[in-house]
Order: structure tokens, then C-alpha cells, then sequence
């Protein structure tokens, strides 16, 4: 397998408005990439598959939650969060990848995790950033993204949880922990 047959698969997996998102998710990660001088082929290989499953039904995925022992908790939240998980399994079982660092930074697209190392760091960020993206306060942290990725992560976090909690959903434990672990030296939050 390689680069070629991971962007075809992926293709074949999504409908057009999500392939385009995860093509300009690869570009904008290729760019973080090479500002912080990560693994630029770990990078890309991590964007290219990270929403592989976003398309998968909730049978799909409880499914996948169930049998590949993945954390049960998720299935007590939102299904938005069940995409990253499978697909960091499925890059290992279909896809063949070993590589803990691109099989965390899928796993934790949407939640991170504390204590993220570069891959996962941009891959999140990236996904947050493209282009496309177009909700308040994104552009706030497109330029924080040039001048520190934690602090654009942490910025992305905090309006992510305001953005769910306006909304009445339940935000899940481990986003929190991603943003404590940023901010555990400012004593304000
Ligand atoms: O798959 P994408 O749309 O590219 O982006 P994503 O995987 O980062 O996020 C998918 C959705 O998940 C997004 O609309 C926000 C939502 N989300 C992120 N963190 C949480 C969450 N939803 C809930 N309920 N709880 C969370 O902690
Ligand atoms: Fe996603
Ligand atoms: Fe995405």
C-alpha cells in the first residue's frame, strides 16, 4: 500500500464536499508540518485517512467501538467522536500501519489527547484550519496556528467547547483533559 492507494480508498469512502475537506486537511498539514519540522510523510499519511470513517453509519461504528475494544464511553456521547477511533483501527487492520504516531493522531482528530506529540498536534490543528473551515473565531487561530500550534490548539479547544456547550451537547471528558494539559501553567482558566 501506498500513498496513491490511501488516496484512492479514502476517496471511494466519502462523498465529494468531505474528499475535497480532506485534501485541503492534507495541504494545511503539510504546511504546519514543515513550519515545525515534523514528520512531513507521518503528517500526510495521518490527514489523508483521518475522517476515512466519518461516512460509516452508527450501526457501522458501534459495531467497530464493540469489537475492536475501542473506549465504550464513547458510545455514551455524541457519534461525531466515534469516526477517529475506528479509523486509526482500520488504518492498522486494512491499511497495514503500525506507526503509533499516525494511528494517535487519527485516533485523536477530534478530541487530542494530553500530552500530544507533533503528528497528532498538527493533524488536529489542520483540521480545525482549512480553508473551508468557516466558523467564528477560525481566523483567530489560522494566525495563531504561524506563531505557536499550542497556542492555536488551545484557542481551537476553547471554542470548540463553547461552540458545543451553547449548543446543549455534552462535551466529552477527554477534550477537556486536552486543554487542561495545554494550560496547566496558566493559573486564569
Ligand atoms: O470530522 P470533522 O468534521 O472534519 O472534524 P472533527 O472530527 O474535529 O469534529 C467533528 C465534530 O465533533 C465537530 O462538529 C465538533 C464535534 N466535537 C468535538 N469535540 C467534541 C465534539 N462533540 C461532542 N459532543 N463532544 C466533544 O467533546
Ligand atoms: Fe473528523
Ligand atoms: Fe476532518
Amino acid at each position: 500500500m501506498n500513498r496513491q492507494d490511501y488516496l484512492d480508498r479514502t476517496r471511494e469512502q466519502l462523498p465529494l464536499s468531505r474528499w475535497e475537506h480532506t485534501l485541503r486537511v492534507v495541504e494545511t498539514a503539510a504546511i504546519l508540518a514543515e513550519r515545525y519540522e515534523a514528520d512531513k510523510e507521518k503528517v500526510d499519511t495521518a490527514a489523508i485517512l483521518h475522517d476515512y470513517c466519518k461516512f460509516w453509519t452508527a450501526e457501522e461504528l458501534i459495531f467497530a467501538i464493540k469489537q475492536y475494544k475501542l473506549p465504550q464511553d464513547l458510545l455514551l456521547y455524541n457519534q461525531e467522536l466515534w469516526h477517529g477511533p475506528v479509523a486509526s483501527v482500520v488504518a492498522t487492520k486494512e491499511f497495514g500501519i503500525q506507526d503509533i504516531d499516525i494511528t494517535n493522531a487519527i485516533f485523536y482528530h477530534t478530541t487530542g489527547r494530553p500530552n500530544m506529540n507533533l503528528v497528532e498536534k498538527i493533524v488536529f490543528l489542520a483540521d480545525y484550519i482549512e480553508p473551508a473551515r468557516k466558523f467564528p473565531g477560525v481566523d483567530a487561530a489560522r494566525q495563531l496556528a504561524q506563531k505557536s500550534l499550542d497556542e492555536a490548539i488551545v484557542l481551537a479547544l476553547k471554542q470548540t467547547i463553547q461552540f458545543l456547550i451553547s449548543c446543549g451537547q455534552r462535551v466529552y471528558p477527554l477534550t477537556y483533559d486536552t486543554l487542561k494539559s495545554l494550560t496547566e501553567h496558566e493559573d486564569n482558566i
